[in-house]
């Protein structure tokens, strides 16, 4: 048995060798070390179907050690996944190819989420556990899969995987493994280098149960597999211990094998070494038969799974499928009563108020909605009364203490949010969206539907001070591809955020607001005027002599503004603009029937940095913004200190206006 066992492990070896030999780069150390711990695992454990890849009932598999991504290849292609052929794996990392340099997203091919910056895959296999905690508390006799997820040294050392780890383990989430490529080896060389951590009682005191094997050994890592499928109290470690690049004479155990092709020489001898006389990229048929044949040991489970899908109703199935793109529809007139109702009232309201007001209407519409915050829950205004708080003794609910782990609530929505049944939202200050950042950025390239609520969104938030007052936060998340950033002036446009935000298929959104009470200046309406990304919110075009653009809490100082300048004999129009990518969208005739031609003179006005409104509006703009960090003042003392004040920035309009 071992010795077959070693047989269909070669396998992944050298397609691996050979298609990184073939590519002139790549990663041959992993797949190496990790070949034969991933051959018992889709062998005897995993539950997997290479011919309904997004069969939703599957066993997740996260490699979040995503620079070994030709394992996974290797992998996809011996058990049959029919998109995953031998061609693919000869055009590794070339252009055009299904097969990248680090693992894409792409259920069709079988690949589960998006790894390579380390650490990730660890916070989204947290966040894919628990989507399946929470799923099957609503679906007890139909959701049921296990998650596994193989982190490096690398992973370990990153902070994400800190705060993933440690949320997993207070959620008890049993079903999760973690396979430790225990190599002791990165890029710089020994781990000796630059760590001295007792990985055993980290994971320990974290709440999970440690599992400690020769990851070259089958009988010990079907050992350690079994133990850890049958754990259901805790999540499960298994550290294996590996020799990176095992095989190969010269580089295994080094650092030099990490990162470049074995080349050549070196190649040839673990052809020797390992007693494989076939051609670069041959696999002999009886190995590719045998691989195949693994995933014949689920098929009981997967036609189970599918006829108990089919005796619920069409909605819930709807709900429990794996799917990319999911469409919510809603109408602004009917599904948001509270908030239109809060409207007529037309209190002043920070809009993170307005946002909780929408909430409570989106909640009960859209059962998918899985809320939570990072410790800022009172601030953040995203728990809704009616709301179930998720604790490892109660996992039927829809909200989620993250703890001050912004950078892994990030990794982990993303994780609740891969299989499309989930919408995750999650709020924190905005000056920490940085802490969340490179999730945000997964989040956008996987095309995820991630709501990110980011309250706290200028120096309107006053006396917390430049610690706390986001400047560049912002515009830099308008930076990312995909993300769309709302910053809404009122109730009215708070809920055109939100309902954009759902109604998006496949992209993330900010959401960001005020702490500080905001006028409101909308009425409501039926037609949802974020969807172009901005509108005329005061006057018109018509013989107008400038144009005035703000986003959120500054929209109400531009008003100020105009009704000065009206005084001053100056006629003018006021554009809100709550999603400048939206606005990016048009086409230059749809722009100018909002902000007027080129030759109008533009005026913004928005409490952050003002680089970048050149290259949004083209010409004749002038910026009234804040280019250095904030103040701790009042909030009124702020906006004085920048000059953001309705007869500062009067003076500077009018004054350019006859010039
Ligand atoms: C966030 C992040 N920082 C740095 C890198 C570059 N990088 C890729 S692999 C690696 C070392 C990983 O070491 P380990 O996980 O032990 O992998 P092994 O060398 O054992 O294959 C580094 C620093 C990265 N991919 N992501
Ligand atoms: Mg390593």
């Amino acid at each position: 048995m071992t010795a077959q066992i070693k047989k269909l492990a070669n396998c992944i070896r050298f397609l691996s060798i050979d298609a990184i030999e073939k590519a002139k780069s790549g990663h041959p150390g992993l797949p190496m070390g990790m070949a034969d711990v991933m051959t018992v695992l889709y062998k005897d454990f995993l539950k997997y179907n290479p011919k309904d890849p997004k069969w939703f009932n599957r066993d997740r598999f996260v490699l979040s050690a995503g620079h070994g991504s030709m394992m996974l290849y290797a992998i996809l292609y011996l058990t049959g996944y029919k998109s995953m052929t031998i061609d693919q794996i000869k055009r590794f990392r070339q252009l055009g190819s299904e097969t990248p340099g680090h693992p894409e997203y792409n259920l069709d091919y079988g690949i589960e989420t998006t790894t390579g910056p380390l650490g990730q895959g660890v916070a989204n296999a947290v966040g894919i556990a628990f989507s399946e905690r929470i799923r099957a508390s609503k679906y007890p006799d139909i959701i049921d899969y296990d998650t596994y997820v193989l982190a490096g040294d690398g992973c370990l050392m990153e902070g994400i995987a800190f705060e993933a780890i440690s949320f997993a383990g207070h959620q008890k989430l049993s079903k999760l493994t973690l396979l430790f490529d225990d190599n002791g080896i990165t890029i710089d060389g020994k781990t000796d280098l630059s760590i001295s951590v007792d990985h055993e009682k980290l994971f320990e005191s974290c709440g999970w149960g440690v599992l400690k094997i020769d990851g070259h050994n089958p009988k010990e890592i079907h050992k350690a597999l079994s133990e850890a499928r049958k754990q259901n109290e805790k999540p499960m470690a298994i550290f294996c211990k590996t020799i990176i690049g095992f095989g190969a004479p010269n580089k295994s155990g080094t650092e030099a094998v990490h990162g470049s092709p074995l080349g050549k020489d070196e190649a040839g001898l673990v052809r020797k070494n390992f007693n494989w006389p076939y051609e670069p990229f041959e696999i002999p048929s009886d190995l590719k038969q045998a691989w195949e044949e693994m995933s014949l040991r689920c098929m009981e489970s997967y036609t189970s799974s599918l006829q108990k899908l089919n005796q619920i109703s069409a909605e819930q199935k709807d709900h429990l499928q794996t799917q990319d793109k999911r469409e919510i529809h809603l109408n602004l007139d009917v599904d948001f009563p509270s908030a239109k109702l809060a409207c007529l009232e037309a209190k002043d309201m920070a809009t993170r108020k307005c946002s909780e007001i929408v909430l409570s209407d989106l909640f009960k519409k859209v059962p998918e909605l899985i809320g939570g915050s990072a410790d800022l829950t009172g601030s953040n205004n995203t728990l809704i009364k009616g709301m179930q708080i998720i604790q490892a003794d109660r996992p039927n609910g829809n909200y989620i203490h993250y703890g001050i782990r912004e950078h892994a609530m990030a990794g982990i929505m993303n994780g609740l949010a891969l299989d499309g049944s989930l919408i995750p939202y999650g709020g924190t200050f905005l000056v920490f969206s940085d802490y969340c950042r490179p999730s945000i950025r997964l989040s956008a390239l996987m095309g995820l539907k991630v709501i990110y609520v980011f309250t706290h969104d200028s120096i309107g938030l006053g006396e917390d001070g430049p610690t706390h007052q986001p400047i560049e936060q912002l515009m830099s998340l308008r930076l990312i591809p995909g993300l769309n950033v709302f910053r809404p002036a009122d109730l009215v446009e708070t809920a055109e955020a939100w309902h954009c935000a759902l109604q998006e298929k496949d992209k993330p959104s900010a959401i960001v607001l005020s702490r500080q009470n905001l006028p409101q200046i909308n009425h409501w309406r039926q037609e949802n005027r974020t969807v172009s990304g901005a509108y005329i919110i005061s006057g018109s075009l018509i013989q107008s002599q400038y144009t005035i653009i703000a986003t959120g809490s500054e929209v109400s100082l531009a008003l100020a503004v105009q009704e000065n300048l009206k005084k001053l004999g100056f006629k003018g129009t006021v554009v809100s603009m709550p999603c400048v990518n939206y606005f990016e969208s048009l086409n230059k005739p749809e722009k100018e029937k909002i902000i007027g031609c080129n030759e109008l003179p533009k005026f913004v006005i928005e409490a952050g940095v003002s680089i970048g409104w050149t290259s949004i509006l083209e010409q004749n703009v002038t910026v009234f913004g804040v280019d250095d960090f904030g103040v701790s003042a009042p909030k009124d003392d702020a906006y004085s200190y920048f000059q953001l004040t309705p007869e500062d920035i009067t003076k500077k309009i009018s004054k350019s206006l006859n010039n």
